[in-house]
């Protein structure tokens, strides 16, 4: 039913981007007008979004391409090969969904994930993604800033993190069946980090319906933090007071902390983080702080030891 339709070729041999380019072009006359109201009742993966506003939110980086964006994932609940998600995904059921908004919040709520779709203005921002296995890519998502669903919440003065928690179903998830991470997959903000208007939750990208190995039907992004803490199919959004636990954490709190802000002067255990491969690129390129991100974020952690809270 929601077969995410990519022909059976190599990465290489289709060039969607050189496609997009021109429908970017079309989409930006339409910028600034918006119909929340008139988007379908339910949306499935390689649907076209509608009224798409542009954001300010650009960069000059070359796209990289949809069938790499779609056919080299990181999901482990759809197996840990790269191109394992792909393949499994398809049966991912994305309707009914709903996410719950949960915990230190005046205002909890069990939402409809049609309701969220239009909860704010569907905006196309393009992000650098940058994996802890030290390669990256640049993705245009579509979605929302996460700040607009926590407001709506209104979080209580106890409200210190946010903790994202993500489907769970071994009827519908092959991966989650072997014990490689503790299920659910959970990740993990400050509240203020997650109000950063960066923080994007995503329901789309390359203009269309996410694909399902990307975190259909809703998935945070993160930018400035290493791909990780972008956790993919979100049931969970819960308000609490103490740093919350992850599933990375978890498994490796010497590998994989809390903050994983993206630096290239603090090294994996097994390996440096100082260069990274950008998919489709044959050199390695440099890393940058806060993966290039610093100036809108680095006063989020003025005064914080970052080689210690990494
Ligand atoms: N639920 C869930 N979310 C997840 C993961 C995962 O295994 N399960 N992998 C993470 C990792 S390591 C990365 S790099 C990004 C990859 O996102 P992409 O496949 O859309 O590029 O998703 C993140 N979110
Ligand atoms: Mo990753």
């Amino acid at each position: 039913m929601s077969n995410w339709k990519i022909p059976k070729v190599s990465p290489s041999e289709i060039t969607p981007q050189e496609v997009y380019h021109s429908r970017r072009e079309f989409m930006r006359l339409g910028a600034g007008v918006v119909v929340g109201s008139t988007l379908p009742s339910s949306l499935l993966a390689g649907e076209k979004l509608p009224n798409l506003v542009k954001s300010n939110y650009e960069l000059t980086d070359k796209l990289t391409p949809l069938a790499d964006i779609t056919h080299y994932n990181n999901y482990y609940e759809f197996g840990t090969d790269k191109e394992s998600p792909a393949k499994t995904a398809g049966s991912l059921k994305t309707r009914p969904w709903t996410v719950a908004v949960e915990g230190e919040v005046h205002k909890p709520k069990l939402w409809d994930i049609d309701s969220l779709l239009k909860l704010a203005p569907l905006e196309e921002r393009v992000y650098r993604l940058r994996c802890v296995e030290a390669w990256s890519m640049v993705i245009p998502w579509v979605g929302f800033p996460l700040a607009e669903l926590i407001k709506r919440a209104e979080p209580t003065g106890n409200a210190k993190f946010v903790e994202f928690i993500t489907l769970n179903d071994p009827e519908q998830m092959p991966g989650v069946r072997s014990p490689v991470l503790d299920w659910p997959y959970r990740e993990g903000l400050r509240l203020d980090e997650a109000m950063q208007p960066l923080t994007l939750l995503a329901v789309g990208l390359y203009g269309e319906v996410l694909p399902n190995q990307n975190g259909a039907p809703i998935r945070l992004v993160v930018p400035w933090k290493y791909g990780f803490k972008s956790a993919k199919s979100i049931v969970r959004i819960r308000f609490v007071e103490q740093m919350p636990q992850t599933s990375w954490m978890k498994a490796g709190p010497s590998e994989y902390g809390f903050y994983s802000n993206v630096n290239p002067e603090v090294d994996h255990p097994r390996w440096s983080q100082a260069k990274e491969r950008r998919i489709g690129d044959f050199f390695k390129r440099q890393t940058l702080p806060f993966n290039g991100y610093a100036a809108q974020v680095a006063q989020l952690y003025t005064g914080m030891d970052l080689q210690k809270f990494f």
